[in-house]
């Protein structure tokens, strides 16, 4: 396929021309030779035990469905629901273990073994502390963070009783997650029994394996990947709106170009750090160059996005074709969304590729493992290296011109702070206005790119109509990056994009119409945000209530599954384009794009068209502002001064 047609990004067009030209391999090139299985892809294929692969539904040479039992017996929708169920497991353990990671840092921090890291945010800390039940009076900085960090580490391998953070959820909702036995007893249990009951001939019941799905994935949105956010804020800092820059562009000729890709902040954070530091500044300068760039890919780059205001480099699809510019003489990589054909794109090149993680190494790739206990010293190693690098580029650098401004950093407390200041932090007026009808609801727009979709297309078309119509979108991952870079992130979006009602109330706060909450595990800011909006009241008493809903409109990964599943588990109606995993079976369908809400109000749907599945949102949207008796007609205000005063002040 043309290049054209492959991306509306130009930088990612420009560096496929250049890919192609070159002889590099890309995963758009791999994604046309390679077609998805049309029975795996629609979960009809089992391959748990050595009496199958049983493929239960497929077309005969006659082109007649064939629909049967595995050779267990097993029926189709036990199937497609264990398959769902492997899907979320395998999810919440990367979130999961991402967070553990954290806790284990954290825990070193407070014993005083946690070489360069520090407690940042101490506020997040007694915040924190109190959310874990701990008696904070009289207690030193040091005692609460060891009993914190014990607390976080005993999340995941606790065995009964129930995860810490399920209290931060309204009241409602955890009764209802009570009454239907779905809250988490610990986070490893959970996914250790996923994968159990996913055994041959274990779990049956399509809805009792679906019903643990909810379970496992509570475990990830309100445990592994909270714990993961809310530790990582306490010791890199809570984000705070922040000025950067994003696309290929960022990449500098004439620096020694570093490029930080995976999910985990505890090495970028440090890489960061290093590259301050004076000796490493002044070997980049011996070996001729102007200065050290670090950028990102993925959500490492979200983190520190959001944290330092390191620019990004690209998302998901754009890993391989940073490569391609020629300009990256360092790719260090932790953890997840790290494509192995990036050893053969490096070879191509003269980037020096580098595995830091003991669960992450590839075949043929540098491996430097990091060391938790000398942080700074292991990031300023990988920084040698790629200062020893720069002088061996093989060619001028190609780097596409593009870069487009962006503001990011909006954490859950941060939005209570702008909207309501420092001192009445709240988030009173945007209830208001969303009870007023300014803002006709609120829109989380996630996840990854998927080369079977046309790159950010689907990402950019749900967001555009998502705004004209006056609907507050709110982001994180690789979707938030698309945005980012069509401009989408600026507070001048609010007035080319948004409805007059949305436009007035971000201009008046000084917001953009697209809020950049982080990376993929801070999709739990997105559940404390939608928390403190029932909390506000006027909305209703759960999260179900709220003119709300989620979508992943280019998703890839499982993780995505795992997400989707803790937002509809949580009460949001979620919408998943590009495939769906069960699409192949009715029944399980049924229960999830429809029958799940009896049980927990959210449901999931599927929609690859953005505009849609803008359709879709707006319609479930509008249903909740009639149940919520805020349907009267939206009044249309022309906004002197004085009032945008008094809406600022409220
Ligand atoms: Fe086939 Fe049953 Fe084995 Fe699955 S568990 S591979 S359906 S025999
Ligand atoms: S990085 S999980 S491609 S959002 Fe979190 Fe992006 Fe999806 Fe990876």
């Amino acid at each position: 396929m043309e290049p054209k047609k492959r991306s509306i990004c130009p930088t990612t067009v420009e560096m496929l021309k250049k890919a192609g030209s070159d002889g590099t391999n890309t995963a758009f090139d791999r994604s046309d030779a390679l077609l998805p299985c049309p029975i795996g892809s629609q979960g009809n294929c089992c391959k748990i035990c050595a009496m199958g692969p049983c493929r239960v539904s497929h077309m005969n040479e006659e082109g007649q469905e064939i629909e049967n039992c595995g050779v267990c017996g097993a029926t189709p929708s036990t199937i497609a629901a264990r398959n769902f169920l492997r899907m979320i497991a395998a999810g919440a353990s990367a979130h999961s273990d991402h967070g553990r990671a954290v806790a284990e840092v954290f825990n070193a921090v407070a014993h005083g073994k946690g070489g360069d890291y520090e407690i940042k945010d101490m506020k997040k800390l007694y915040q924190v502390a109190m959310d874990f039940g701990i008696d904070i009076e009289d207690k030193s900085t040091s005692d609460l963070a060891k009993e914190i960090g014990a607390l976080a580490l005993g999340e995941f391998g606790k065995q009964e009783g129930q995860l810490n953070f399920i209290k931060k959820a309204p009241l409602k909702r955890q009764k209802l997650w009570e009454e239907k036995g779905v809250i988490p007893r610990g986070v490893d249990r959970e996914i250790v029994e996923a994968l159990h009951r996913t055994n041959m001939g274990v779990d049956q019941d399509y809805k009792n394996i679906l019903q643990h799905g909810a379970r496992t994935s509570l475990a990830d949105g309100w445990g592994g990947s909270m714990i993961a956010t809310e530790l990582q804020d306490i010791l890199f800092g809570t984000p705070y709106p922040l000025l950067s820059k994003i696309n290929l562009g960022v990449l500098k000729p004439n620096k020694v170009n570093v490029v930080v890709h995976g999910h985990e902040p505890i090495l970028s954070e440090m890489i960061v750090q290093a590259s301050k530091d004076e000796e490493i500044n002044e070997l980049v300068r011996e070996k001729g160059a102007d200065g050290i760039n670090i950028a990102g890919i993925c959500c490492t780059a979200n983190e520190i996005l959001m944290r330092h205001g390191i620019p990004i480099a690209g998302n998901f699809l754009q890993q391989e074709l940073a490569l391609v510019t020629g300009a990256v003489d360092a790719m260090v990589v932790d953890v997840q969304c790290i494509m192995q054909s990036l050893e053969s794109v490096a070879n191509c090149y003269h980037t020096k590729l580098i595995t830091t993680s003991p669960r992450a190494k590839m075949t043929g790739v540098q491996h430097m493992e990091f060391d938790e206990h000398q942080p700074l010293e292991s990031a300023k190693a990988i920084l040698r290296i790629a200062a020893e690098n720069f002088p061996k580029r093989k060619a001028e650098p190609h780097i596409p011109q593009e870069e487009m401004d962006l503001v990011a950093g909006f954490s859950h407390e941060t939005i209570n702070y702008l909207l309501g200041g420092v001192f009445r932090a709240s988030y009173r007026p945007l209830n208001d206005n969303i009870i007023n009808g300014r803002i006709r609801g609120v829109a989380g727009v996630v996840g990854c790119n998927n080369p079977r979709v046309v790159h950010d297309s689907a990402h950019i078309t749900l967001i555009k109509e998502l705004l004209k119509n006056d609907v507050l979108v709110l982001q994180t991952g690789c979707s938030a990056m698309a945005a980012a870079k069509a401009g989408l992130l600026t507070p001048e979006a609010a007035k080319k994009y948004a409805g007059e009602g949305l436009a007035e109330v971000c201009e008046t706060v000084g917001i953009p119409p697209v809020i950049h909450m982080g990376s993929c595990v801070d999709n739990s800011r997105i559940l404390m945000a939608a928390t403190a909006l029932v909390k506000e009241g006027g909305l209703g008493e759960d999260i179900s209530d709220l003119p709300a809903a989620g979508a992943a409109p280019e998703w890839m990964s499982e993780k995505a599954v795992a997400i989707g599943q803790y937002f509809v588990t949580s009460g949001v109606y979620t919408i998943f384009g590009a495939t769906w995993p069960t699409l192949g079976n009715q029944e399980v369908n049924d229960y999830l794009f429809d029958n799940i809400s009896e049980e927990f109000g959210g449901k999931w749907a599927f929609e690859p068209d953005p505009k849609k599945m803008a359709q879709l949102i707006l319609n479930h949207i509008d249903a909740k502002r009639k149940e919520l008796k805020i349907d009267k007609a939206r009044e249309r205000v022309l906004y002197d001064m004085d009032m945008r005063r008094e809406m600022a002040s409220q």
